[in-house]
């Protein structure tokens, strides 16, 4: 394998670290060991976990105003895929890149495919476009696509979807990631009703040309682009859709698309308990659909979310089996860092959720035992999983300190002097 960073950095850079983790993690196992918990299980459970990363977060993303290009930032797919490589071979959680398309259209998939095997890396749910015009396409998506009033314009909608999926299973994937930007800005736009209907109808055709062992994960937002209405643009809408739709068709949450302080540890669990939970994007946010970075501005949501996923997983349900994806933007950072650090976060709070003492909670739940059911989940929350997380990744042959050893690298100013320079401009692309 052709890894980006050199393996005796990460070595040496290990060995630097290792006697500080032992102590830490030796802390950390007898604290946990008093309370029932074994250490090296979480460790175990820390090294089969893995996220998701999006192509379309490699790059730096940008406001409606501007985007301030980082150099040597990738602009292509062949440079994206080197880039997710440095992060998954540091932090040993991402082994799966999804793609997004056209953005990330090649000539040949199958050569695509062995490119990111030679990183060590496959391919996550792959994700259409349909919330923005390309270059010499036919029909304009301003006023909608799979729910436009034109019959061609779902039509062409329809087609690129489908064509996602034939590029998929090129490329390895079985899943399609469908958002769809349709909506309106002015009370009386459009009918809520028929736009609805509409999209109904064109996402059954895309449905009907899933392959049997696929899923199609439905997307809900409440705004933007469209900020008076949105086709599916919660949770209720999403869920409606993915039941009419079909078996194959779930319900994908991304943390940001909801009002700000919405409950969305509740919305996991109800979706778990229609048995159409399909995945996540995880992110975080301030305002709306900030794209910031996973847990930065509220690690306890995510921590709840994970908390709601874990009973998910003691309870499961027909076809519980979550897609775990990062959907970021990174304006100001550098995209690789920002990613790894996501990928603990995450990693972090699912560790936290799982050393949960579930008996201890169930038990003050049913005994209604306020401030103790609250104290129990507020104990594995406030736990520093730190060096469970850093012990997974060094014996999986990443990097303990991850930051500090991607920086000496200097990987960034590498490709600074290789790759070509990018525009300036708005958007994630
Ligand atoms: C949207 C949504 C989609 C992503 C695009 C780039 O807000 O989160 O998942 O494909 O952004
Ligand atoms: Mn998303
Ligand atoms: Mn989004």
């Amino acid at each position: 394998m052709t890894m980006p960073i050199s393996s005796d950095l990460i070595a040496e850079s290990n060995a630097a670290n290792a006697a500080a983790l032992d102590e830490d993690f030796g802390a950390l196992a007898r604290q946990l060991g008093r309370r029932g918990v074994d250490a090296e299980a979480l460790v175990a459970r820390a090294k089969d976990w893995t996220v998701a990363v999006p192509s379309w977060g490699a790059g730096r993303g940008g406001t409606r105003f501007a985007k301030f290009p980082l150099a040597g930032e990738p602009t292509n797919i062949h440079e994206k895929l080197e880039d997710c490589a440095v992060i998954n071979q540091l932090g040993r959680t991402t082994p799966r890149v999804s793609p997004h398309f056209p953005w990330d259209c090649v000539e040949d998939y199958a050569a695509l495919r062995e490119e990111a095997e030679s990183y060590g890396l496959g391919f996550d749910a792959v994700n259409s476009n349909t919330f923005q015009d390309q270059p010499g396409q036919a029909q304009t998506y301003a006023t909608g696509s799979l729910s436009s009033t034109v019959e061609a314009t779902r039509q062409q909608a329809v087609e690129h979807n489908i064509e996602c999926i034939e590029i998929g299973r090129k490329i390895g994937s079985s899943a399609l990631t469908v958002w769809v930007g349709d909506g309106t800005n002015f009370p009386g736009q459009q009918d809520l009703g028929r736009s609805l209907d509409r999209y109904l109808g064109a996402a059954a055709q895309v449905y009907d040309a899933l392959p049997d062992d696929w899923r199609m994960m439905l997307e809900h937002k409440m705004f933007e682009p469209a900020f008076y209405s949105s086709v599916i643009s919660d949770w209720g809408s999403s869920l409606m859709a993915a039941q009419e739709l079909g078996e194959k068709c779930k319900c994908l949450v991304d943390l940001g698309h909801h009002a700000p302080n919405v409950n969305i540890e509740q919305i996991v669990a109800r979706l778990h308990h229609a048995g159409k939970l399909g995945g996540f994007h995880f992110n975080d946010s301030k305002y709306g659909d900030d794209d910031l970075d996973s847990g930065s501005i509220n690690p306890h949501q995510l921590f709840l979310v994970f908390n709601e996923l874990i009973e998910a997983e003691a309870s499961p349900r027909a076809g519980f089996d979550p897609a775990y994806m990062i959907d970021q933007s990174h304006n100001v950072t550098d995209p690789i860092e920002s990613m790894m650090s996501s990928a603990e976060t995450i990693a972090g709070c699912y560790i936290r959720a799982s050393l949960v003492d579930r008996e201890a909670l169930h038990a003050a739940q049913e005994a209604n035992d306020v401030l103790l059911a609250f104290r129990t989940l507020r104990q594995a929350y406030e736990t520093d999983v730190g060096p469970i997380l850093a012990r997974a990744r060094a014996e999986e042959g990443g990097a303990i300190d991850w930051l500090t050893t991607y920086r000496t690298s200097r990987y960034r100013e590498r490709k600074a002097q290789e790759r070509k320079e990018v525009g300036l401009g708005a958007g994630i692309v």
